[in-house]
């Protein structure tokens, strides 16, 4: 019932209004017709009435007077006559008048004095009256006294009241009217659309068996069969497609894109939309141009969404994150999803809005001011604050929600990203035992004498174990991890297994060093341009390039790597004016002080060691502030001889595999601090400690010098190194150890 009113209220609101405005106007209308009339009518038996009256005020004929005004006494409608003579005293008046105007001689004195005849409304005893009084003279004009007639008016507003009482009876039979129209529309159209939706909805979530249970013909009934159709082909191509991936599975061994999508349709079932990933970062941030109010998209600079996207290129499904470009909200549907690439899109991205408070409390303060330096030992003091935490558990809560909507009824597979949802799995699982959940960290896991300073080191434990599978980029970080938890929570390790058992929950803790999506092929005559231009537009032909990009970030050691350069132009002179470095950073996370100050402390560094050296047709580092999207660092990549990736510490780092990768001509040098991830499997780059200036100077004047077969040595071992441990294998690697732990 309250369905069908909400449905009928605006028709409703908008009948009634309509009828109730044409009552007033008929309302007003009648009523003014009605008092003409009666003006008329009194006019006129005035008149007549004057006649007989001045012959009987002429004659002072008192009995006359009676009869003439006792003449009214009988009439059918409410009225009465009254006679005064020339002092304006009463004469005569009609019994039922009694009392009329008693004392008002003021009125009457008035019309006497003007000679014209006057009408007036108002009120005799409980009734309302209309009366009109004429001064009747003699044949020569001399006043003789007045006649008055005297109409009740009572009978208008009966006729009003009539009037309303038809339209309200009017009004109330139409609203029933179309309630009852409502109640129908809804009962044959609306509900069974709404069937039909949630029916297709727990389709797609896997719940295939159920019957929609819409009978009977007409135009529904036919789309209800024609939707059952095109279900019952979905359902059949899903299956089909499954079988086909495992057995393409089975004959090919190279992990390229189209390997991990067979896999993931092969081992996770259901379908397109199987895999949801959660992250904070989104892949695909939409920024509104307040001048001319046109939103434009980018992909944000991280190692993270430049690691997942291709996977979820390859494999369709969801990836929820917090929504935070200013044009994020106008360009996603009623249920806050918009299919990414927005320029082709191949999967869903589902934003999550948090208020700014939130992203604050969760984002740059627990994320970002307390795990980041408390996971990276770069000695900047992790800072934790209650009212963050707080609003860290809110936001990871908050996440859990959207997920859960989203998961199908079998099958379900989560993967969450990162430090910023250690609490996400088992919010998860406490709803959905049955999905599988497992949580890849992206930066280093510290020792558990480092760990243990965290005040909420129990509930983030405890939390990460709600899942399945946690990996780490080595396995010095799951070392760690399992010895942190066996330190500090009640648990049990499993050494061979390398899993942490609690509350007869098991969590397989594994290493997946991630990688990029492979090494690019020979160059084309296009980026062989763009390299060129990039090379002409700053000046960089015929000089010894040096490469560096970053994040702007504590732990990525650019501070570090621009006073090495400084170190190594101070003790090799002969490459003053030859040698060129060229750092492109974007900032990030600038809100928080560390961060801010970091920009300064490098704003100041270049300008001082620019300053040092610099003549005037050459200075020794060109400092590119700003964010590049992945195909404008290529030319960079490409036109460096030497790439430095100088992180104090780092899960793995990506731009060293990006710079090998970019190199198809198998020239160019990395050098890569022995603190990142990546320099356990890039043992052919020059591996350097960053805090050590002087090692890490020496060692840019190795690399500048290696002779070219050398380089070419080393570049072709670290290309087959990425080649052969891409991001799809890494994918696929996550996602067959999952598969395995679903079967035991
Ligand atoms: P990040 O700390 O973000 O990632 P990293 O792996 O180096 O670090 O990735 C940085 C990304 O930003 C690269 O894809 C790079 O191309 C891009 N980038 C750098 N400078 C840029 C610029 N000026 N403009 C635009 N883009 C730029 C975290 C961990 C890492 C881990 C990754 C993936 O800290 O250790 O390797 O996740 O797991």
């Amino acid at each position: 019932m309250r369905r069908t009113i909400t449905f009928a209220l605006p028709l409703i609101v908008i009948v009634s209004l309509v009828i109730i405005v044409f009552g007033l106007v008929q309302v007003r209308f009648e009523e003014e017709r009605l008092m003409e009339d009666l003006k008329r009518k009194a006019e006129t038996v005035t008149e007549s009435v004057s006649l007989a009256a001045a012959n009987v005020l002429q004659h002072k004929d008192l009995a006359g007077a009676r009869r003439l005004v006792t003449r009214f006494q009988n009439k059918k409608n409410i009225q009465g006559c009254a006679l005064y003579d020339k002092e304006g005293r009463l004469v005569a008046i009609t019994e039922r008048f009694k009392g009329w105007r008693d004392g008002d001689q003021q009125y009457y004195r008035g019309v006497l004095a003007s000679g014209q005849p006057k009408d007036k409304l108002g009120k005799f005893r409980k009734s309302y009256v209309y009366s009109r009084i004429i001064p009747v003279e003699d044949s020569r004009g001399r006043p003789l006294g007045m006649a008055e007639m005297i109409y009740d008016t009572s009978y208008v507003f009966a006729r009003l009241a009539d009037f309303w009482r038809n339209i309200i009876i009017t009004l109330v039979l139409l609203n029933l009217a179309l309630l009852a129209l409502a109640a129908l529309i809804l009962r044959w159209l609306f509900l069974p659309i709404e069937k039909l939706t949630l029916w297709f909805k727990h389709f797609q979530r896997g719940e295939t068996g159920k019957p929609h249970g819409i009978k009977g013909g007409g135009e529904i009934g036919a789309l209800a069969s024609e939707v059952e159709q095109a279900a019952l082909s979905l359902q059949v191509a899903r299956k089909t497609v499954a079988e086909e991936a495992a057995a393409k599975l089975e004959k090919e061994d190279i992990w390229i894109e189209s390997r991990l999508r067979d896999l993931v349709r092969a081992r996770l079932g259901s379908g397109d939309s199987s895999i949801i990933v959660a992250s904070n970062r989104e892949p695909f941030i939409h920024m509104l141009d307040e001048t001319t109010g046109q939103v434009r998209w980018a992909q944000p600079a991280s190692g993270l969404v430049a690691a997942i996207d291709p996977i979820m290129r390859a494999c369709g499904g969801t990836w929820v994150a917090h929504g935070s470009g200013s044009g994020d909200r106008q360009t996603v549907n009623a249920k806050d999803k918009l299919g990414v690439p927005p320029d082709d899109p191949r999967y869903i991205l589902k934003r999550v809005w948090l208020a700014p408070e939130e992203a604050d409390g969760f984002y740059l303060g627990f994320s970002n001011e307390g795990l980041w330096p408390l996971c990276h030992i770069t000695y900047t003091r992790p800072i934790f604050r209650e009212a963050d935490w707080r609003m860290y558990k809110a936001v990871n809560q908050k996440f859990a929600d959207s997920i859960l909507e989203e998961l199908p009824a079998e099958n379900a597979f989560v993967f969450i990203q990162d430090y910023h949802f250690t609490l996400l799995g088992r919010m998860i699982k406490e709803k959905r035992p049955d999905a599988t959940v497992a949580l890849f960290w992206h930066i280093p896991w510290p020792n558990h004498e480092v760990f243990s300073i965290c005040p909420y080191q129990v509930e983030i434990l405890d939390g990460m174990l709600g899942c399945d599978l946690i990996g780490f980029h080595v396995q010095y970080h799951c070392n760690n991890f399992l010895e942190t938890a066996n330190r500090l929570l009640e648990c049990r390790i499993d050494t061979e297994k390398n899993s942490v058992i609690r509350s007869s929950k098991e969590t397989l803790v594994r290493p997946f060093p991630i990688s990029i999506a492979g090494v690019s092929g020979p160059l084309t005559a296009r980026e062989s341009a763009e390299t060129e231009r990039v090379r002409q537009q700053y000046g960089l032909a015929g000089k010894i390039v040096a490469v560096g990009a970053d994040r702007i970030d504590y732990t990525k050691g650019i501070a570090e790597r621009i006073l090495a350069v400084d170190r190594f132009l101070e003790k090799y002179p002969e490459y003053l004016g030859k040698f060129v470095y060229v750092q492109l950073a974007v900032p990030s996370r600038a809100k928080i002080k560390r961060y801010s100050e970091l920009l300064d402390e490098i704003d100041q560094l270049v300008e001082k060691k620019n300053a040092k050296y610099a003549t005037d047709n050459w200075r020794p580092i060109i400092y590119l502030k700003k964010y590049f999207t992945p195909d404008d660092l290529k030319p960079f990549y490409r036109a460096g001889d030497l790439c430095l990736v100088s992180s104090l510490h780092d899960g793995m780092n990506l731009v060293a595999k990006e710079y090998v990768a970019a190199r198809s001509d198998l020239a160019g040098a990395l050098i890569l601090s022995k603190f990142t991830g990546a320099a356990r499997e890039l043992n052919d780059a020059v591996q350097i400690n960053p805090y050590s200036i002087e090692e890490f100077a020496d060692a840019i004047k190795y690399a500048c010098e290696l002779p070219p077969e050398e380089k070419r040595k080393r570049m072709e071992n670290l290309r087959r190194q990425i080649e052969r441990n891409n991001v799809y294998k890494w994918a696929g690697s996550i996602i067959n150890d999952l598969a395995g732990l679903k079967k035991e």
